[in-house]
């Protein structure tokens, strides 16, 4: 769809950063306030939506880049990382923002988060976290918690510990480090404008009810609270870590971004690599 570029010397306002697609999320899924959040994050940052570009995976959460105005793919299920790395690298002068789910991007494609984290490109990672497989109905995902049994798949639950994204995202080097509550947009929308600030990887483990599958996510309203204390000292965010109650949301760790600044490599420099590599 070709989409008229909007004017760099006119304030847009968060609705202009909406594709004007309906969503076909069910009503009442956490996705809408994300949708909501990352078009008032680009709002106030005022970027351009044609210097935006949004990659997903597969799944209920990353049909998200369609329901934004800006460049945007939607490519295999768990492959957001690698896309958004190579596209951060290629093309600094974009920002770059990445989205899906727990299952995307924890299960199938948590080996790309492991080394996302570590390679540090310029990527805003956003992980609607609903503790299931919302779009192939209802399996367990790797956050589901052991004894969930209202999966068919699984009826007596899985047994098995949930994966902690923060703890991972921390050990594997990442720089900054945040959980957000989608049914609170203007807070997630100030830590999307963070993350997006911030001249690295910024992963975000945004909770995210489905209450399709998970209609007891419903009360997360209730059990949300703001807890993270910001600091850059990693031992300081994993004490933090092993005392939340996994409902804890904030910023919670951020690495002196003086240290984290990349060099950046001029476009034109990147041109004359394409042209060596011409057949
Ligand atoms: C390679 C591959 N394996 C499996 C699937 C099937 N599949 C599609 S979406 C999905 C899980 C989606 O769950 P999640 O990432 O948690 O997102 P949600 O739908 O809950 O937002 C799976 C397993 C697929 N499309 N491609
Ligand atoms: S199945 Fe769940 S995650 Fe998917 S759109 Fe419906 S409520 Fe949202």
């Amino acid at each position: 769809m070709n989409l008229p570029i909007h004017s760099v010397d006119r304030p847009c306002k968060p609705k202009d950063y909406k594709s004007g697609l309906k969503p076909v999320w069910c009503p009442g899924c956490g996705d809408f306030g994300v949708l909501n959040a990352v078009t008032k994050a680009l709002s106030t940052l005022a970027i351009p939506s044609h210097e935006v570009a949004f990659i997903s995976g597969i799944g209920c959460s990353s049909r998200i880049p369609a329901y934004t105005r800006s460049y945007g793919f939607h490519g295999a299920h768990g492959r957001a990382l690698p896309v958004a790395t190579g596209l951060a690298l290629s093309r600094p002068d974009l920002t770059v923002l990445a989205a899906g789910g727990d299952g995307d991007g924890f299960s199938i494609g948590g080996n790309h988060f492991l080394h996302a984290c570590r390679r540090d490109a310029n990527v805003t990672y956003l992980v609607m976290d609903n503790a299931v497989y919302g779009m192939t109905k209802g399996q367990p995902s790797p956050t589901t918690e052991a004894g969930w049994d209202e999966s068919q798949m699984q009826p007596d639950g899985t047994d098995q510990a949930p994966f902690q994204p923060l703890e991972v995202a921390l050990a594997a080097g990442c720089g900054f480090i945040a959980r957000a509550f989608s049914g609170d947009p203007n807070g997630l929308a100030e830590l999307i404008s963070e993350g997006i600030r911030h001249p690295g990887f910024a992963f975000l483990q945004i909770l995210s009810p489905c209450p399709t599958f998970r209609p007891e996510q419903m009360q997360y309203k209730k059990q949300v609270h703001a807890g993270f204390r910001e600091t850059a000292n990693r031992g300081e965010a994993y004490q933090q870590l092993l005392e939340n109650d996994g409902f804890t949301t904030g910023l919670l760790y951020r690495q002196d971004v003086a240290h984290r600044a990349a060099p950046e490599r001029p476009i034109e420099q990147l041109q004359e690599i394409e042209a060596a590599f011409q057949v």
